[in-house]
């Protein structure tokens, strides 16, 4: 962390403003070499306090009027010296500005390295650090939410009381297998036990809001499917508000899938237009309807597109094996057109694509199937990632072992080894998973002659 490091922090592209960063030791250093303007030099000035002046390139030729704020080490976003430049907003300015900064001895920074920063000066835990990128990357208001609560440190706090039991329960441990004549009484025992066990508990309950983070962070795999011609292109272009796919009265028009990101009631959807299933010996269709299958394997909820103005047939276009897959949400399409009789009794959501009527009611069944899935995860919104659900999985699996051979009367060395397995998947997921607070919390909050 000794170089100081820079990049563009806006996306690139022309607009009104751009910003550029800078972190490290050196920061107002460089700055100051660039820079002309301001009643006093840079070190000087006021941190957090806008100072406009002019960048200027290594041959003293400027490059633009910016504005240059200055924030002090540790009261900055890394914790270290930082700089932010706001220029105006053209590709070539703010890439000259970098460069002239890079020239003047900053580094340009990796991907996330300013959070990483961040993180490594204790500014926040990884779970905050990854939140951020959730905040940036998040699409609808409730991944959002969901973000900011996990910056806030929600998921960090109830991660650190975990790490706290196991880190007590170690403690109690390590206290006998330093005395190892003593012998640990069954009261202490089960105590531990006790311990272990809720900390599988809430671990598996972290654990199950998984399948809402991955909703939130991907977004719901929606497909629509069915027969050529029912109607699936019309649906996508209608829930999305626009003509995105080709419509056209011939059958198998569609090839390519498509995909496009939609908001249901907050839920972050990915409608996925497919191909009609057909057996076909076009080249082309075929790879389509190969395409459609692909997508159908790992369909969260299938929308089955048909056209209600025909005769029901059993022929679906589904192979048997699609035909079991759970979540799906039969669509009739084309209602007016006339509904034909031979779906009188048959469950579905009757719509028309032309006329845009009962989309709603579609709506209303998607984000309800979403639903099932449990977006329900309370008020605390906590939505753990992939790598959360990895750790805390490893940490129920070595508690519960712990717990299970302390209980069986295994010596305590031998439980200490899941313990620690335990504590390691823990710590990893905010970013502690050394054991050196171990010695400290040993010696701090136990008392060797109990
Ligand atoms: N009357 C009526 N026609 C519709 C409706 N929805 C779609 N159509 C018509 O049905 C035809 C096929 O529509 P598409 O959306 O292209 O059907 P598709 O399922 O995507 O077809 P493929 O891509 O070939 O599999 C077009 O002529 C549409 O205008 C509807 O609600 N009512
Ligand atoms: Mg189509």
């Amino acid at each position: 962390m000794e170089d100081t490091i820079t990049a563009i922090s806006t996306p690139p592209g022309q607009g009104a403003v751009a910003l550029l960063r800078m972190s490290g030791d050196r920061a107002v250093e460089i700055a100051q070499k660039l820079f002309r303007g301001g009643r006093c030099a840079l070190a000087e000035f006021p941190p957090r306090q806008q100072v406009l002046g002019t960048i200027v390139d290594a041959g003293g030729d400027s490059i633009d009027r910016v504005l240059l704020t200055v924030f002090s080490a540790p009261a900055s976003y890394t914790g270290e010296d930082t700089v932010e430049i706001s220029c105006h907003g053209g590709i070539l300015v703010a890439g000259s500005i970098l460069e002239a900064l890079v020239a003047a001895g900053a580094r340009p920074a990796e991907p996330g390295e300013f959070s990483k920063r961040a993180f490594l000066n204790g500014k926040m835990d990884l779970t905050q650090a990854e939140a951020v990128m959730d905040l940036i990357a998040a699409r609808t208001s409730l991944a959002l939410r969901s973000a900011n609560r996990q910056l806030e440190g929600k998921l960090g706090q109830r991660v650190n009381e975990l790490r706290e039991e196991l880190l007590g329960a170690l403690a109690h441990l390590e206290a006998y297998i330093d005395f190892p004549e003593e012998g640990i009484d069954p009261e202490s025992s089960e105590g531990i036990c006790g311990r272990l066990i809720e900390v599988a508990k809430v671990a598996r309950d972290l654990v199950a809001t998984a399948e809402e983070g991955r909703i939130l962070r991907e977004g719901l795999a929606v497909v629509i499917a069915g027969l050529p011609n029912a109607g699936k292109s019309s649906l996508l272009n209608v829930m999305l508000g626009f003509d995105r796919a080709i419509v056209s009265e011939t059958a198998g028009t569609t090839r390519d899938t498509i995909e496009e990101m939609i908001n249901v009631k907050g839920i972050p959807v990915r409608l996925i237009d497919t191909a009609g299933l057909r057996q076909t010996e076009e080249q082309v269709e075929r790879e389509g309807v190969d395409r459609a299958q692909r997508e159908l394997k790992g369909a969260d909820l299938v929308l089955h597109v048909m056209d209600a103005s025909l005769e029901k047939v059993e022929q679906t276009g589904f192979t048997e094996e699609e035909s079991v897959v759970g979540r799906r949400i039969l669509v009739l399409n084309k209602v007016d057109l006339g509904v034909h009789p031979s779906w009188e009794k048959v469950d579905g959501i009757r719509i028309s694509c032309t006329q845009g009527s009962d989309i709603d009611l579609l709506v209303e069944a998607i984000f309800k199937a979403a639903g099932r899935e449990g977006l329900n995860f309370g008020s605390e919104m906590i939505a753990v990632n992939a790598r959360h659900r990895e750790c805390l999985e490893r940490a129920c699996k070595h508690s519960e072992k712990a717990a299970e051979l302390l209980s069986g009367g295994e010596s305590p060395e031998f439980v200490a080894i899941d313990l620690r397995e335990a504590l390691d998947a823990i710590g990893s997921i905010v970013g502690k998973a050394d054991t050196e607070e171990l010695l400290g919390e040993i010696f701090s909050s136990f008392c060797i002659g109990k």
